[in-house]
């Protein structure tokens, strides 16, 4: 995997892009894909900061860094220009989240892990606490052809889950709390408990923190992680930056004032 920027940072695998194909998810990203992708070149963005990170933590670990989409945008686009300079008759387009691919699935078939009960892709080094960014590509590379790794499916993950959301690795969105403290409708009174219980006013973890994949895991590679972690939302802070700022700052304020202030303790 040397042939690809960053592989002496990042985990970086290849998958088939006709093995994506029957499962595109609908977005305008979409226009962007290369007419002929042929591979997927896939990167994961670890970012587990270390306990000590999330002390006192009201958002959910994938928001405490800086946005993983500036972040690892950044990456990518600087890869596929490496990518393109050196194959100049190629197309190299990068996505991440905002992307047409089913980028845990992507994942999977690329070796970089399995696919947990939580949906999630799990990492044999960085556990789940990884995002995920790809270079769609109408160059064929070599694919990764070994063995799918498996979940340990002990079940935790949907015995954990506060809202009874996950069931045999497929996650109901009308019910994952995650995707509750996103929308713009006003959470029922239940789920404003299950906020107040989760004590996260944007996202959730609940369903990674029981993972036994996630346990001992090494801090991030990504500097830029490391160097940009804020923990704790106050209701009035600023949201440029961060992985909640494309929704504005009306939910989080509203999601902030629902849990109270956050707690400062250990
Ligand atoms: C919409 C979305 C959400 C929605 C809905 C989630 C859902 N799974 O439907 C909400 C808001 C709830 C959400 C929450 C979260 N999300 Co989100 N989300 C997405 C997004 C944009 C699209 C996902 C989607 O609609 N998939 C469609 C479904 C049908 O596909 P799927 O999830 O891959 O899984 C199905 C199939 O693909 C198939 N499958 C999966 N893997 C495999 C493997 C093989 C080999 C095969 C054959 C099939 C298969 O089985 C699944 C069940 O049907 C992706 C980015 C992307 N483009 O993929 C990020 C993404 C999945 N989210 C991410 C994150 C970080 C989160 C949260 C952890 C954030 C948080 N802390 O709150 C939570 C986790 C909740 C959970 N357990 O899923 C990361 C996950 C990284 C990882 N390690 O897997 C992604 C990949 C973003 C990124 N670029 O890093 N998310």
């Amino acid at each position: 995997m040397s042939e690809f920027p960053f592989a002496d940072l990042l985990p970086v695998g290849v998958c088939r892009f006709a093995d994506l194909a029957d499962g595109l998810l609908p977005c305008r990203a979409a226009s962007r894909l290369p007419k002929n992708a042929a591979s997927v070149i896939v990167y994961l963005f670890p970012y587990w900061l270390g306990d000590e990170a999330y002390r006192g933590a009201n958002v959910s670990k994938y928001a405490v860094p800086a946005d993983y989409h500036t972040v690892a945008g950044d990456y990518l686009a600087r890869a596929a220009a490496a990518l393109k300079e050196r194959w100049p008759g190629c197309a190299f387009e990068p996505f991440c989240d905002n992307s047409p691919l089913p980028e845990a699935r992507a994942a999977v078939l690329a070796g970089l892990g399995a696919k947990g009960r939580n949906g999630l892709l799990l990492n044999e080094t960085y556990g789940s606490f990884c995002f995920i960014g790809e270079i769609v590509t109408d160059r064929v590379f070599p694919a990764y052809d070994g063995p799918l790794k498996t979940c340990l499916n002990c079940g935790r993950c949907e015995r954990a889950c506060p809202t009874g959301a996950l069931h045999d690795g497929a996650v109901d969105k009308t019910l994952c709390l995650s995707d509750v403290s996103q929308r713009k409708t006003e959470p029922t009174p239940e789920q404003r408990d299950l906020m107040r219980q989760t004590g996260c006013v944007w996202g959730c973890d609940v369903c990674q923190d029981v993972c036994p994949v996630n346990r001992d895991l090494p801090v991030t590679p990504v500097p830029e992680f490391r160097e940009s972690a804020r923990a704790v939302f106050h209701a009035g802070d600023p949201v440029e930056g961060r992985a909640y700022a494309w929704r504005g700052r009306a939910v989080i304020d509203r999601n902030a004032a629902y849990t109270g202030e956050p707690s400062e303790k250990e």
